[in-house]
């Protein structure tokens, strides 16, 4: 309820200048227009679906919804890849830039949208020379090259399902998630570069290729030279298998409700849920979306930070911008490298114009000083996003003031892998801003704050947030468990989905986000479940219990604090935190480590057994605990715990 106070209290409002509102692709009359018809989400969706997509086949019927299920466009045709290059390979795009890349160690690559179209035929053709067939999934564990793009696109145009992990992932991990979607294929690189330095993927492939009974190939990408070990019959070099391939493969002509792509995240039980989205409606919300909240204009520069692996990458980097012929920015490395002006020497020199980044990198900027985005010239910027957590207005205004030299608009996107795409955010040209606030639902979205019986809670009260109505990019289901799907997001309320956020909304009815209200953990905008990095902590001979929790944290937004309970006999000492710390990062992935790790004796457990995290989430942030402890087995565990903080 704390944050609800202090948010409360920001009461700065930004209004669109009258330049941008000028030349704004939407202005205010668009968008009450937009909001009426998107009363009727079917209406203003296939508006949208007809003016922003190439469709071979029309569809018959916009929506059929029977909750939990939807069907947008079904019956209609269309294919990702061609309505994300084909047609601008066709048109007077063909030689403007699709991809601009730039590796860390400062290598870059133009890709224009028509060389792209020659480079997604061919490796659609490397995966059906591998005996991918539509329908078949493909693992992609790569680093931020555009050979990622390609393979995604590529799957796109014959209809085989990807499904991208994130590189940061360990062995086990990717292991887990080729099994659970069942991959024929997985696409990969020996490598990649972080903080200067090559790191190594391929053997990890290798570590998880030894128990995954449905993997046929290995496509490597040669990034870093450095040596590694194919296996003959089975791994083939990316060069090797393109020099052959013919550059023509027409586009596979595809349902609507085809299946796009699957991604991984993190839910409040171990076992990652791989969250299913289809193919026509996913791409009319991101397309739409991104030409309306992102302004993108022919000239733009647009790049966004994310990670590929992540569904920001997914929707903003490479579906929703390449649909609208525009030209999108990656970048491979980390935003300190060789520098901490990397970035803002990335936007001087490529002249970016739309910079969508997230909270914790901004807090980190905020951290590292001013001198270094005001040592660069960032004036062709004209356009600033944020995305993956709550932004303080403290960060809000320096993001405004430092990095917009005042004259950029800032859209704060909420959304979530599950929606696709951006659902609750300002449309630049024509909704005022507040430091802290999403603002209001994309036209089409219907969004309420609703009590767990369902009942719409007044403002300025907070409560759950909800999606009344169903929306084009909505997740189809969790690969292989429908029953997961419906307990997860469809079974709060009859007919409404759950996004497990609380929020509340002021009296302008704007959305204020305070975050998760669940187990999740939210680290630098990634979800990691508090039971993963539990089962990791356990998983290893020396530990008996350990219970992870989130605590807030100025940087990364939240930070892992891990309580173990070590196993009788073994030494809880600084030494054994260092190999807790290792063997998480093996078993899960960096992102994943402990801030902290605390070794107890006992944790404190409600009489049934639950570990009650509410508590230790208190003592982690060294907080008196006010809640409930009635259900507490033994309360000198927390005495004990206190006592052991200072
Ligand atoms: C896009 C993405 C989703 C969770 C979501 C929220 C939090 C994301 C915002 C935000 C406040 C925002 N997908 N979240 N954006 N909270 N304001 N603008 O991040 O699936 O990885 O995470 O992230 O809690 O439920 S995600």
């Amino acid at each position: 309820m704390a944050d609800i106070e202090s948010l409360l209290k920001e009461k700065r409002v930004f209004k669109p200048s009258p330049e941008f509102r000028k030349q704004a692709n939407w202005n205010k009359k668009d968008v009450r227009e937009f909001r009426k018809s998107g009363e009727k989400p079917e209406r203003f969706w296939a508006k949208m679906a007809k003016e922003n997509l190439d469709w071979f086949t029309p569809w018959k019927k916009a929506l059929e919804w029977k909750a939990p299920n939807a069907k947008w466009f079904a019956g209609g045709k269309l294919n990702v890849s061609y309505n994300c290059v084909d047609r601008h390979a066709n048109s007077w795009r063909k030689n403007k830039a699709a991809i601009i890349w730039e590796g860390e160690p400062g290598d870059t690559r133009v890709i224009t949208y028509g060389e792209l179209h020659r480079e997604v035929q061919q490796f659609s053709n490397v995966l059906k020379s591998l005996g991918v067939k539509k329908g078949d999934r493909v693992a992609l564990y790569m680093p931020m090259v555009p050979e990622l793009a390609i393979a995604m696109l590529a799957c796109t145009r014959i209809g085989a399902p990807h499904s991208i992990v994130f590189g940061g992932f360990s062995a086990e991990s990717l292991r887990d998630r080729i099994n659970d979607a069942g991959a024929k294929v997985v696409v990969t690189a020996d490598g990649g570069y972080r903080r200067g330095e090559p790191f190594a993927l391929k053997p990890m492939v290798d570590e998880a290729c030894e128990a995954t009974p449905t993997i046929q190939a290995i496509v490597t990408v040669k990034r870093t030279g450095e040596p590694t070990a194919m296996k003959d019959g089975r791994d083939v070099w990316w060069h090797d298998a393109m020099a052959t391939a013919s550059a023509k493969c027409p586009p596979a002509k595809l349902d609507a409700e085809h299946p796009l792509f699957i991604l991984y995240t993190s839910g409040t039980t171990g076992k990652p849920k791989g969250i299913l989205h289809t193919t026509g409606g996913y791409l009319t919300h991101v397309t739409t979306t991104a030409k309306a909240i992102f302004d993108l204009k022919d000239e733009d520069v647009y790049w966004c930070t994310a990670d590929i692996g992540w569904i920001t990458g997914h929707s903003y980097v490479v579906y929703g911008i390449l649909a609208n012929g525009a030209t999108t920015v990656m970048y491979e490395g980390t935003p300190t490298h060789p520098g901490p002006d990397r970035f803002w020497d990335i936007i001087e020199r490529w002249g970016v114009t739309i910079f969508y980044t997230a909270p914790t990198a901004i807090r980190t900027f905020i951290r590292l000083g001013d001198e270094h985005p005001k040592g660069h010239d960032l004036s062709s910027l004209r356009l600033l996003g944020s995305v993956g957590e709550p932004i303080n207005p403290e960060a809000w205004i320096w993001y405004n003031k430092v990095i917009g030299n005042r004259k950029c608009p800032i859209v704060d996107t909420w959304w979530q892998t599950e929606t696709g795409g951006i659902m609750i955010t300002p449309l630049p040209g024509a909704v005022d801003t507040k430091p802290g606030s999403a603002t209001l639902t994309f036209p089409g979205v219907h969004a309420a704050i609703l009590d767990e019986d369902g009942n719409e809670v007044k403002p300025p009260d907070g409560g759950l947030l909800a999606i009344t109505k169903p929306w084009p990019g909505m997740l189809r289901g969790i690969w292989g468990d429908k029953k997961r799907f419906k307990e997860t997001y469809w079974s709060k309320w009859k007919g409404t989905y759950f996004p497990g956020d609380g929020a509340h909304r002021d009296k302008d009815g704007y959305f204020w986000i305070m975050g998760r209200i669940d187990d999740v953990m939210n680290i630098s905008g990634h979800r990691i479940g508090t039971m993963e990095v539990e089962s990791a902590l356990v998983s290893h001979d020396d530990v008996a219990e350990a219970a992870v929790v989130g605590r807030p944290d100025e940087i990364t937004g939240t930070a892992i604090v891990a309580f173990v309970t070590p196993r009788g006999g073994i030494n809880a000492d600084e030494a054994m935190k260092k190999t807790l710390l290792g063997h998480v990062t093996k078993e899960i992935g960096a992102i994943a480590k402990p801030k902290e790790i605390r070794f107890t004796d006992a944790l404190p457990k409600t009489r049934s057994g639950k570990i009650m995290r509410r508590l230790l989430r208190d003592i982690a942030e060294g907080k008196e605990s006010v809640g409930d402890t009635t259900t507490l087995e033994d309360y000198s565990v927390v005495a004990k715990l206190r006592a052991d903080d200072d």
